[in-house]
């Protein structure tokens, strides 16, 4: 767990309030249009907005699609910034959601040419976050689909896996690999991490596919009391 950038995301005017159907068990307006406000970039662990709303974090390596993913998932174009050069987002950005729950994107890894104090920086900050967050109902972990997982991605998901923090693999840019080579990567994805292939899902933030099924997992992990293992008290 290493590396990671910080850069400015501007405050995002609200756009308008979404006239489609509300879900039913907890509330949350499923795929866009949706109510979203930039909460606030956290680029120091005291900058770190109290618990309240539940959240749902992003993590990966730097250039996997987090925010493009975010984007997608909101069908809001340029919300989360996003960038060819690896290292784009080097803060932690909150997006709150229909006023119910908070989107966050968390600062890539794996990139060398993120400045030294930036990577410096990004262990203690992702680690103030992720570590004894009660208000995380899940960490979307993005792995790029035409990719084995790096060293990096693997000590991230022991860290996690050692905490019991409720994660979610999800393969990336779907869009870039045929139906067979999909079917051999996600089965050497998984046994690279140790889990079924029906715990992967791919998506594509270019064609949209799989973000549907995202926000289904989404829902139901947003449904769910937070983890008790997330409850800093026991720990
Ligand atoms: N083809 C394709 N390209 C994608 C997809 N998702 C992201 N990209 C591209 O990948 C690059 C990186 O995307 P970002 O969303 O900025 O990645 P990130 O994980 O947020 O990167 P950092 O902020 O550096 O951690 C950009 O050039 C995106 O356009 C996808 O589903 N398909
Ligand atoms: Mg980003």
């Amino acid at each position: 767990m290493h590396d990671g950038g910080v850069g400015a995301v501007a405050n995002h005017p609200e756009p308008p309030v979404p006239s489609c159907e509300l879900n039913r068990s907890c509330g949350i307006v499923m795929p866009p249009p949706h109510q979203v406000r930039f909460l606030r970039g956290c680029a120091l662990p005291e900058q770190i907005p109290a618990e309240g709303l539940a959240e749902i974090a992003f993590v990966g390596r730097s250039n996997v699609g987090k925010s493009s993913l975010i984007n997608a998932l909101l069908g809001i174009k340029g919300l989360a910034r996003v960038s060819r050069t690896p290292g784009k987002t080097q803060q932690i950005n909150f997006f709150e959601v229909d006023r119910r729950f908070l989107l966050v994107d968390l600062p890539g890894y794996g990139f060398a040419q993120v400045p030294e104090a930036v990577r410096r920086g990004w262990g203690p900050l992702v680690e103030a976050y992720l570590g004894s967050r009660r208000s995380l109902r899940l960490v979307v972990f993005l792995l790029d689909f035409r990719r084995m997982p790096s060293p990096e991605d693997l000590q991230l998901q022991a860290w996690l896996s050692e905490r019991r923090v409720p994660v979610r693999f999800v393969l990336t840019k779907a869009d870039k690999l045929s139906r067979n080579q999909r079917k051999i990567q996600a089965r050497k994805i998984s046994e690279a991490l140790n889990v079924g292939v029906e715990d992967l899902t791919h998506c594509s933030a270019v064609t949209k596919e799989g973000t549907r099924g995202l926000w289904a997992i989404l829902r139901n992990a947003l449904d769910k009391p937070p983890p008790s293992c997330l409850n800093t008290a026991s720990r």
